[in-house]
C-alpha cells in the first residue's frame, strides 16, 4: 500500500474530530526525525494549539514490578466508567522495553487496550531523554486537542525521566509496594519528593496488612517533606489494583487535587512554568544541534576535544573560541 502524502489540513481537521487514525499519524509525524515531518508536525500543533490544556495530566512511576501496567488498566477502566476519555502515554529513553514499551503490556490492559475510550501510546523509544520528553509533551497536547481529557503518562522507576514526567504533568503519582522503605525499594527521596500522591498497590490477600503498614510508615514520611503546592499537601493511599479495591479513591483524590490547585492559581501558574521551561529546553537543543552540525565546528571539534582531553587547552577556552566560530558564521549565514 502506498500511503498517500500527509495532508495537514486534512489531519487538523481529523484530530479536532477525535479521529484516532489522524492523532495516531500527527503523533508519528511529531516523533519523526525527517525535517519535512517536524515541518508538518509544527504545522498540525501550532492550528491545535487552542484546543489543548483541557485534560487533567497524571504522571505515574513506580519502581519494576510494582503494578503500573495493572494499576493503568484498573484505574483507566474506572476512569472511563465516570465517562472520561483516556489517553496513555509513556516516556522511557531506556533501551529496556525498547519496540514493545506499553503496547508489549497488553496482556496486562486487555479491556483498556480495546476501549474505544481509550488511546494507548506506547513510548516514543529510545534516546536522548530530552527527546523523548518533548516527543510525549506533544503527543500529550495532540491527544488533548483530539478530546481526551485525562492523559496519563507513565515512567519506569530509572533516573530522570521521573523528573522529565513531573515536568509535563499537573500530578505526579508515585506507585509503591507493600514492604520495606523507599531505599528498599530503590526509589530515590528526590523522587519522593516530586509525588503528589504516593500510592500504595497490591493492598489485597496477605499483602494487605504490610500494605496498611507501608501507608503508615509513607504518611510519616511524607510529612517531612517540603510542602509542592500551597493548596495541597501529598497523600498516601492504598488500593489493588487486581481487585479493585481504592481504585475509585484514587481517582477522587486525583479530582479534588486538580480542584484544588485550580481554586489556588497555582494549576495555571506551573503549566505556564513548565511551558517556559520547555520552550528553554528547545532553545538549548536546537542551538546544540545546529552547533554540531555546522560544517566549521564539525572540522575543528575533534582536534578541540583532543587538545582539551591531552590537557593542552582549557574546557573554558576551547568552548568559547568553538562558540565564537559559529556565531561568527551564525552572523554571516
Ligand atoms: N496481589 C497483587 N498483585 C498485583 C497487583 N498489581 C499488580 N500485581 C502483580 O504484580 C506483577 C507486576 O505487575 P505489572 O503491572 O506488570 O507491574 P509493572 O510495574 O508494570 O512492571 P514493569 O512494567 O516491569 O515495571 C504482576 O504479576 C501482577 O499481577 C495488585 O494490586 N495485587
Ligand atoms: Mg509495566
Amino acid at each position: 500500500m502506498t500511503r498517500q502524502p500527509d495532508d495537514a489540513d486534512a489531519l487538523i481537521e481529523g484530530v479536532r474530530n477525535g479521529d484516532r487514525r489522524s492523532l495516531a499519524r500527527s503523533i508519528t509525524l511529531a516523533e519523526s526525525t525527517r525535517p519535512d515531518h517536524r515541518v508538518l508536525a509544527d504545522r498540525i500543533l501550532e492550528a491545535l494549539l487552542p484546543l489543548t490544556g483541557g485534560a487533567r495530566r497524571i504522571g505515574i512511576s513506580g519502581p519494576p514490578g510494582v503494578g503500573k501496567s495493572t494499576f493503568i488498566e484498573a484505574f483507566g477502566m474506572h476512569v472511563i466508567e465516570e465517562h472520561h476519555q483516556l489517553a496513555v502515554l509513556a516516556i522511557d529513553p531506556s533501551s529496556r522495553r525498547s519496540g514493545g514499551s506499553i503496547l508489549g503490556d497488553k496482556t496486562r490492559m486487555i479491556d483498556l487496550s480495546n476501549h474505544p475510550a481509550a488511546f494507548i501510546r506506547p513510548s516514543p523509544g529510545s534516546g536522548h531523554l530530552g527527546g523523548v520528553a518533548r516527543r510525549t509533551r506533544e503527543a500529550m497536547l495532540l491527544c488533548e486537542a483530539a478530546g481526551f481529557d485525562v492523559v496519563l503518562v507513565e515512567t519506569i522507576g530509572v533516573g530522570q525521566s521521573e523528573v522529565a514526567v513531573a515536568d509535563m504533568v499537573d500530578l505526579f503519582a508515585l506507585l509503591v509496594a507493600p514492604g520495606g522503605g523507599d531505599e528498599l525499594q530503590g526509589i530515590k527521596r528526590g523522587i519522593m519528593e516530586l509525588a503528589d500522591l504516593v500510592i500504595v498497590n497490591k493492598a489485597d490477600g496477605d499483602l494487605a496488612p504490610a500494605a496498611g503498614r507501608t501507608r503508615a510508615d509513607y504518611t510519616g514520611a511524607v510529612h517531612l517533606l517540603r510542602p509542592k503546592w500551597e493548596a495541597w499537601a501529598t497523600e498516601v493511599l492504598s488500593c489493588s489494583a487486581i481487585t479493585g479495591v481504592g481504585i475509585a479513591d484514587v481517582w477522587e483524590a486525583v479530582e479534588r487535587f486538580g480542584d484544588a490547585l485550580e481554586a489556588s492559581g497555582e494549576l495555571r501558574q506551573a503549566r505556564a512554568t513548565q511551558a517556559t521551561a520547555w520552550l528553554w529546553s528547545e532553545i538549548g537543543d536546537t542551538l546544540l544541534e545546529r552547533f554540531r552540525n555546522d560544517p566549521d565546528i564539525a572540522r575543528i571539534l575533534p582536534g578541540a576535544e583532543k587538545d582539551v582531553a591531552d590537557g593542552r587547552r582549557t574546557p573554558t577556552e576551547a568552548a568559547r573560541s568553538l562558540l565564537d566560530v559559529f556565531s561568527q558564521r551564525a552572523r554571516t549565514v
